[in-house]
């Protein structure tokens, strides 16, 4: 085989070596499960949520609350797919809201974990009605971690620590605007995945960007394409 085939065969295998390793990486592959948003609050920025009440810290990777009451809230169209999150303390946390006003959701289905019990709550201002519950066999301390999921057909399901413990179905609210947070002094929560994926199972690994490796590969392109041509015109001269 001659060095210019042998180049260009070369080159078409690297380069889709690359495209394949950056596809797979750019999140193109979870096509049937795109990850609407997260935060880990590992960057100690939370300027992409709103804080309705009191106050909240991120100083040590989680988001935590300061005054006696907070809430904050985050933009989110999510009224179908995942919610997955870890929570510290008696909480609230409204997968879905309309709107909200000082801390408080309206149209909206909240998760109530407290001590002894865990809740699904369908609200409209202070006004709730229970739609299932759950008491754990031994009283909730420390961080749990919650997956939650809801079908076409407005079914919950709720998995507290991978166990699915709490069940219903309920159609309506069948849109949303927010995801609120609403924690007492020292209340937390953490590594937030919404997923809008429309169906059900657990959430897609979260996507990693695919330029770096796309910019990696065109950098590696070109010196190698430079060597193939100086070596394919050393081969013309000396023939
Ligand atoms: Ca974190």
């Amino acid at each position: 085989m001659d060095t210019k085939r042998m180049g260009c065969i070369a080159v078409l295998i690297v380069f889709g070596a690359l495209l394949v390793t950056s596809t797979q990486f750019s999140g193109f592959n979870y096509c049937s499960a795109v990850t609407t948003w997260i935060d880990n609050f590992e960057d100690d920025d939370i300027s992409d949520w709103t804080v309705e009440l009191g106050d909240f810290s991120t100083a040590d990777g989680t988001c935590r609350g300061q005054e006696e009451t907070n809430a904050l809230r985050h933009d989110s169209s999510c009224f179908q797919g995942n919610w997955s999150f870890d929570t510290l303390g008696s909480v609230y946390v409204t997968l879905l809201a309309g709107v909200t006003k000082d801390g408080v959701a309206t149209s909206c289905y909240t998760l109530h974990v407290s001590r002894y019990k865990i809740k699904l709550l369908i609200s409209s201002g202070w006004v709730s009605t229970e739609l299932a519950n759950w008491d754990p066999p031994e009283a909730i301390t420390g961080w749990q971690h919650f997956d939650v999921t809801r079908d076409v057909d407005g079914r919950f399901a709720i998995y507290v620590n991978g166990t699915e413990q709490l069940a219903a179905t309920d159609t309506r609210y069948m849109t949303a605007n927010y995801f609120v947070f609403y924690c007492y002094k020292n209340g937390a929560i953490d590594n937030v995945v919404i997923n809008d994926d429309n169906g059900g199972g657990l959430p897609a690994p979260p996507a990693m960007p695919g330029f770096p490796l796309v910019a990696i590969g065109l950098g590696l392109l070109i010196p190698i394409t430079t060597v193939l041509v100086v070596r394919r015109r050393k081969s013309v001269k000396t023939q």
